[in-house]
């Protein structure tokens, strides 16, 4: 899904990360990467002019160029803009539980009309309803028939009538329902090849007769900038109430995703993903945000640092491993920081990449908490001079902390070769460099 447009992007990224520190231009730079990206996703060029705006004047803020980590930030920037304008949190389609609902389709013909009515009826069938399959496309015969088939293969029941005409059937299948107990009617309509005024008369009336609680417009997300504009359209006639995308499942750019709302004022809601009468998912602007930017989660994982990590507090241990005296105190710190932002688990399964591989694997912190206790059971001289540690304080330690003298050697071990690298890196690079590469090695 967006494939193209999630590797402009991370390449973008990565041209960030790769800078040690942000200036002004670089971030200019990225925002027209941004722009260049969207518009060749087929997103809306106002609506593009208008994102990029905001991206702009937030980045440049303050908050991205003096934070520890202005390449993430700037990517969290991106991604709130996106989120915000694929309309935020999720809208949640709440049908009456004490009275049937009516949903009607509306769309150009293949848009996904007819697969997506029956992928309704699947959808809340599941959450209890009992839906009605109502075959208003009268013009090909052949969609009654489709709309029959799929209903049959589903199990649920479809109102049809040849050779009446769709105002006279949506009345009787209203009837039907209420005769049968129907919970939920959805009404599949007939499209048109373009919009035409007799298909929006018609559309209208079924519409003014069936007084639907919902009106979906099923827009084909391959069609891209042609669909948010038939979508205008649409939405000047009938003012419709969610937007279902399909086709998402095939190499659809992102332009409709992207522009539907801001256009129409009416957020996507379902999106659909194949053509069998199960592929259809809620849509949720923040995670379409983070798939399109390639994050995995790292978006939780860059808020729960924002909110655990101490800026000042990290300034302070990156002078500290430049001087090379950063203790096992400081070692101990660190390690209670990474567990204030969850467990270990957690964390790694949220770092983009990472996340498949470590499914299923179990990444328990009782390492964590060994080293813990361990460092806990040092008096603070230790923790400042660990060559002090002899053989009879190592038993002492062990005693105190659980664990054993072993325990307590490889952790000195992996400390020192710790240390040892941190040596090598500030010897290698000058300054700038080394909180460059040591921000490199931190994912955060
Ligand atoms: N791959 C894919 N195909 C879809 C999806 N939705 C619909 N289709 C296909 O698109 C074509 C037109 O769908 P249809 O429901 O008949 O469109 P309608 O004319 O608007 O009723 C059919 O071949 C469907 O199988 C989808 O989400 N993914
Ligand atoms: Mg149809």
């Amino acid at each position: 899904m967006f494939d193209e447009l999630s590797n402009r992007f991370e390449a973008i990224f990565q041209k960030l990360r790769g800078r040690g520190k942000l200036t002004e231009a670089n971030i200019s730079e990225a925002v027209r990467d941004v722009k260049r990206a969207l518009l060749e996703a087929d997103v809306n060029y106002r609506v593009v002019k208008k994102l990029t705006a905001s991206v702009e004047e937030k980045a440049l803020g303050s908050d991205v160029l003096q934070s520890i980590t202005p390449g993430q930030q700037f990517v969290k920037v991106v991604y709130d803009e996106l989120a915000t304008l694929m309309g935020g949190a999720a809208r949640q389609i709440k049908l009456h539980t004490n009275r049937r609902n009516v949903i009607v389709m509306a769309g150009l013909q293949g848009s996904g009309k007819t697969t997506a009515a029956a992928k309704l009826a699947l959808y809340f069938r599941k959450q209890g309803h009992r839906p009605l399959l109502v075959a208003c496309d009268i013009y090909r015969p052949a969609a009654i028939d489709q709309l029959e088939t799929l209903g049959k293969s589903l199990g649920i029941p479809v109102y049809s009538e040849r050779g009446a005409k769709p105002l006279e059937i949506a009345k009787k299948a209203l009837e039907h329902a209420d005769f049968e107990n129907n919970s939920l009617v959805i009404i599949d309509t007939a499209g048109r090849l373009h919009i035409d005024t007799e298909m929006m008369t018609e559309l209208k009336d079924v519409c003014n007769l069936s007084k639907p609680d919902e009106i979906f417009f099923i827009a084909d997300a391959m069609t891209g900038q042609d669909a948010v504009n038939v979508a205008e359209q649409f939405h000047k006639e009938i003012n419709f109430t969610g937007v279902i995308l399909t086709k998402l499942d095939g190499d659809a750019r992102g332009g409709a995703a992207l522009s539907i709302l801001d256009v129409t004022g009416v957020p996507v809601q379902f999106v659909g993903v194949g053509e069998k009468p199960d592929a259809l998912e809620v849509f949720h602007p923040e995670r379409m945000a983070s798939r399109i930017l390639g994050m995995g989660d790292i978006i939780s994982l860059v808020e729960r640092a924002q909110e655990t990590v101490d800026v000042e507090a990290s300034k302070k241990l990156e002078k500290k491993i430049r001087k090379n005296i950063f203790t096992l105190q400081d070692f101990l710190d660190q390690l209670r920081q990474i567990k204030k932002m969850g467990s270990l688990g957690d964390l790694l399964s949220m770092i983009p990449g990472v996340g498949k591989q470590l499914q299923g694997a179990d990444v328990d912190n009782g390492a964590l908490n060994k080293i813990e206790a361990i460092i806990c059971s040092m008096t603070n001289m230790e923790r400042e001079k660990p060559q002090l540690i002899d053989g009879s304080r190592k038993r002492r330690i062990a005693a105190g902390s659980g664990t054993t003298v072993q325990d307590i050697n490889k952790l000195l071990k992996q400390f020192d070769a710790m240390k040892d690298m941190m040596k090598r890196m500030n010897k290698i690079a000058g300054k700038r460099g080394q909180a460059a590469a040591l921000r490199s090695l931190s994912p955060f």
